[in-house]
């Protein structure tokens, strides 16, 4: 680690769902590490990963942690928030942080998902650039890379899915980089994953231990539940579509738990419903297999015109349990 893990700055906000714009967040409350035997010092650190939308950040993420943290699709602008995911080790803590990818923006939305990624770069020890190893490295991978200094590490990720050659091409296009380290991996195998871990391990610096050890992530449940019900219609749905929902939690009283889907045009309303509300029946069912049994999902769909064009609504929407609190 370049800087001091233990200034107090270090740690992003600890709550993934405040306005990255904030500024004033606090970090997560932090546990005093066991020291690790010997009198030897606690390391901790965060890596942050960053990339082009759809890069394979999310999937790297959750295979690190072996439990999905992060969700995950084929259509770019998945992630819209900040999500952490730990990674313990004896006498080590490793935080992970996961950030939208960052883009050309074309609406508010958009610009508030670049904003939340780049402020993640803020104070963070490792960056590490995620680079699809089957999209050539182009504009859009280099003007992420020209945001993080010097030291980062390369992520080549997707290698399950590429040519040998494009591999070796990408990991030549991104010799000229700042950058420490280059892994060719795959967050669907986990193939180079145990590598890339050792790395960023061996940079921890000494700090505290910012995360009790049994805690995986930062998200709270119903946050992740309005996520895995976003993440089920982003895997039906193609084209615009996709951008225009928003979820949120308006009911968490387990085991009633009420999803609002957000979409931006009464075209879309019947498409989200599905004939005969066999779209949301079938949503319903695929998130209620992620959780607890028991789980009751009340879903409903509104219409909020335009929303990922106003600043004002983004805002709030992008916080799925703006409403609970
Ligand atoms: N075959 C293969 N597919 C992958 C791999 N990593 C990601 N994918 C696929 O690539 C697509 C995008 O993955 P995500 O993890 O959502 O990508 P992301 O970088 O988080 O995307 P944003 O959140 O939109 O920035 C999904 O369809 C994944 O299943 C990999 O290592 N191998
Ligand atoms: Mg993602």
């Amino acid at each position: 680690m370049t800087e001091d893990p233990t200034r107090e700055n270090t740690a992003p906000a600890g709550r993934m769902t405040e306005d990255p714009e904030a500024g004033d967040t606090a970090p997560p409350d932090r546990v005093t590490g066991d020291r690790a035997g010997g009198g030897t010092e606690f390391l901790s650190g965060f890596a942050t990963l960053v990339g082009r939308p759809n890069a394979g950040k999310s999937t790297l993420l959750n295979r690190i942690l072996g439990t999905k943290v992060s969700i995950v699709s084929d259509k770019p602008q998945t992630t819209r928030h900040r999500v952490m995911g730990v990674h313990n080790r004896p006498g080590a803590q490793l935080v992970f942080v996961d950030t939208p990818g960052i883009h050309k923006p074309v609406s508010a939305l958009g610009r508030r998902l670049n904003t939340t990624a780049t402020d993640a770069l803020d104070d963070i020890d490792v960056p590490v650039l995620v680079v699809d190893a089957t999209a050539p490295f182009g504009t859009g991978d280099r003007y992420v890379a020209d945001r993080l200094g010097q030291g980062f590490v390369v992520v080549v990720t997707k290698i399950d899915r590429a040519r040998p050659a494009q591999v070796a091409d990408q990991l030549a296009l991104t010799s000229d980089l700042p950058a420490e380290a280059w892994f060719p991996v795959s967050g669907v195998t986990g193939e180079g994953v145990p590598e890339l871990l050792d790395h960023l391990v061996s940079r921890l610096g000494p700090g505290p231990m910012y995360f009790p050890p049994d805690m995986v992530t930062d998200v709270p449940e119903p946050f992740r539940v309005a996520e895995l019900v976003r993440e089920q219609l982003l895997a039906r749905f193609r084209q615009e579509l996709p951008y225009s929902i928003a979820t949120r939690i308006t009911e968490w009283d387990w085991p009633r738990i009420g999803v609002e889907i957000l979409v931006e045009r009464d075209s879309q309303k019947g498409m989200v419903i599905g004939k005969g509300g066999l779209v949301l029946k079938e949503v319903g069912t695929a998130v209620r297999r992620q959780l607890p049994e028991g789980a009751h999902i009340e879903l409903r769909v509104s219409v909020e015109r335009n929303w990922q064009n106003r600043a004002d609504l983004v805002d709030r929407l992008l916080d799925p349990i703006h409403d609970l609190e």
